[in-house]
């Protein structure tokens, strides 16, 4: 391949993020020519030998594996990609980690805090490469809203308000278990909105307007019995079904953060909105290409919220794309991720978030879990 150096990927899970991850291994090639490393898809494991290779067939994967264990002992992996549900992230993660390979593991990093620990602890130890894939933080206009914080435009900032509200789980029939439906299985899970939506506007949250103190929450679990997939009998059900919290952040300022998978109409409205002394920004996966940003410092004639459509080529990773004009979407937020790994392997850099700054957010889910069962404010052990 050229001068090319090869990462070359062990895939492990093939559901909805199997395939995020696998189209972007492909496609960052396409659109990051200039990058020295190429994911090489060597090889996909899971459990259903025929579903596997179908799988591989359909995303021209080299090999298969039915057995994790077998994937990570193979010399010719590089990385281990972690796409199965959250209570096997910790051990695949420790076990790929202590065979020396590069682990990259998808959201949340573990169930609980005290599970991610050994998961740092061994990469830090083996001093492997890892992240953990946030993937809403390398949507473009929202890596625009980092850039004009950090240039100071917003000035001190005071709120922080984000969302994150589904509507798929409003049906009793659904059974908790199985595929896709393991969300609702807090044995495999860890929680339920929580773990699985706050966590990415925590990360978020973390990214742009740093450290989260302490938090107060609320929880509901709206339908207490749901059949196990497992068992086929029904069972309690120990997921959060929406949890809103409200917290202090280091710097000062007050944030509000609200997640369900109860509000009908709404199928990923995931948001966020920040006011500053100065200015104000807001965005909505729903029109990601979009950041909105409000100046006081504007002529007061022509003074108002302006909707920036962030896909010119100066504005973050747009002039990999197409023209100015031209939006991207949902699956390009991987394919940067991927491209940033790249370049952090070239560069010698860590490639956020990390193991260790995913426990960051983990540690603040587990404290907002505490506050709603405590029913009192916790300090979420964050000191940044
Ligand atoms: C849940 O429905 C889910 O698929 C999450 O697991 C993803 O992390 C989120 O990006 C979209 O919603």
């Amino acid at each position: 391949m050229n001068n090319k150096k090869e990462l070359r990927i062990g895939l492990v899970g093939y559901g909805f993020m199997g395939r995020t991850h696998s189209n972007a291994y492909l496609r960052v090639p396409n659109f990051f020519p200039e990058l020295e490393y190429v994911p090489v898809l060597k090889a996909v494991c899971a459990r259903n030998e025929e579903r596997v290779k179908a799988f591989a067939d359909q995303w021209g994967y080299e090999s298969v594996e039915t057995d994790w264990k077998a994937l990570i002992t193979r010399k010719d992996i590089d990385a281990i990609d972690i796409c199965t549900p959250n209570n096997m992230h910790a051990e695949i993660a420790i076990a790929a980690a202590q065979a020396g390979k590069i682990v990259l593991c998808e959201k949340p990093l573990a169930r609980t805090v005290a599970e991610a620990q050994p998961m740092v602890d061994a990469v830090e130890k083996a001093g492997v490469r890892n992240t953990v894939w946030y993937n809403y933080r390398r949507v473009p206009a929202v890596t625009l809203a980092k850039q004009l914080i950090d240039a100071g435009k917003l000035g001190k900032i005071f709120h922080y308000r984000a969302n994150f509200l589904q509507d798929w789980t409003i049906s009793p029939e659904l059974p908790q278990g199985g595929e896709g439906l393991w969300r609702l299985d807090n044995d495999a899970a860890g929680s339920g909105v929580t773990g699985d939506l706050l966590a990415h506007c925590i990360d978020t949250a973390m990214w742009l307007n740093g450290g989260i103190k302490d938090v107060s929450a609320v929880t509901e679990t709206f339908i207490k019995e749901r059949v196990h997939t497992g068992t086929g009998k029904k069972q309690k059900v120990d997921i959060d079904d929406a949890c809103i919290f409200h917290c202090h952040f280091s710097n000062g300022s007050l944030g509000v953060f609200e997640s369900t998978r109860y509000a009908r109409g709404h199928k990923a409205l995931n948001t966020f909105e920040i006011n500053g002394e100065h200015a104000s920004i807001r965005w909505d996966l729903h029109d990601l290409n979009r950041l909105e940003y409000f100046d006081h410092r504007d002529e007061s004639i022509v003074r108002g919220w302006r909707s920036i459509h962030v896909t010119d080529a100066d504005q973050p990773f747009m002039d990999k794309w197409w023209v100015p004009g031209l939006s991207i979407g949902y699956e390009h937020t991987f394919v940067h991720q991927v491209a940033d790994f790249l370049i952090s392997i070239e560069d010698n850099t860590p490639c956020s978030p990390t193991f260790k700054e995913a426990q960051e957010t983990q540690k603040v889910c587990e404290a907002v879990l505490d506050s709603a069962k405590t029913r009192s404010w916790k300090d979420t052990g964050v000191t940044w």
